[in-house]
């Protein structure tokens, strides 16, 4: 099984709220349905819906609500960019269909995220491709917090031990200091430079968040851009294979 996290910035308008890149969502519909779809999941993260609306109340990783107001919000923004990716699918054939995850996981107060995948694995045999989304999630302790669609694509990897992982970027991979692609990491410390310390901590989301969670992982992953979603799909390793 394969999970491909297409990145919030790659299918929306990221300077513009709750705007949708077309185009974009377009092409990489067309990539999926030209895929062998059998046990691909997709998850797809916030960009111009759920960042927007998050940072509006306040609600981070970290920082937590208890605005039922501020949940139905943020949740309701994911929906709607969720069920765009869904109808873009269908257009297309493909038999997607909606997880969101704030009705399914929770993390504990040290901030551990369980997801729940019985649901995700029985879609799967019924021939279903399942379509998660970046969400809140309740938080013992905070109300609610955000999960990131990278959180939710490693915790489905690891529980349903996936085959291959990949995310689909804006840029073709993680890029060294003259802006060239570097082909595979793994260890830290050969990127550490270009992406910043390891033990620093990452709020943003950004690629040094990504490398150490997918260098943690035993599924072999890639981090590439939406011209390589294509070669990613059929099989191929493009852009920056990451191994722990
Ligand atoms: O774009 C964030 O998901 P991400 C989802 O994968 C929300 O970080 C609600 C901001």
């Amino acid at each position: 099984m394969n999970v491909l996290k297409l990145g919030g910035s790659v299918i929306t308008e990221k300077d513009r709220a709750d705007t949708l890149d077309g185009e974009a969502l377009d092409r990489a519909a067309d990539a999926i349905a030209d895929a062998d779809l059998a046990d691909l999941v997709v998850v797809h993260g916030g960009g111009s819906f759920g960042h927007h609306h998050a940072s509006q109340h306040g609600v981070s990783k970290t920082e937590g609500s208890s605005d039922a107001g501020a949940v139905v919000d943020v949740h309701g923004a994911m929906k709607t960019l969720n069920e765009f990716v869904l109808a873009r699918l269908h257009d297309r054939g493909v038999p997607a269909v909606p997880v969101h995850p704030f009705s399914a996981a929770h993390r504990d107060a040290d901030g551990t995220l369980t997801l729940p995948t019985g649901q995700v694995a029985t879609m799967l045999d019924e021939g279903f491709v399942p379509v998660l989304h970046g969400d809140v999630v309740a938080h013992a302790g905070e109300g609610v917090t955000v999960v990131s669609g990278d959180e939710l694509s490693v915790s489905l990897a690891r529980r349903l031990d996936a085959d291959r992982v990949g995310f689909c970027s804006t840029v073709p991979g993680v890029l060294d200091a003259n802006d060239a692609v570097v082909p595979s990491i793994d260890d830290y410390d050969e990127v550490a430079d270009v992406l910043g310390d390891s033990d620093a901590t990452d709020v943003t989301g950004g690629m040094a968040g990504k490398v150490r969670a997918l260098l943690a992982l035993e599924t072999p992953a890639a981090i590439f851009g939406p011209d390589d979603l294509g070669a990613f799909l059929s099989g191929e390793s493009p852009g920056t294979r990451v191994e722990g």
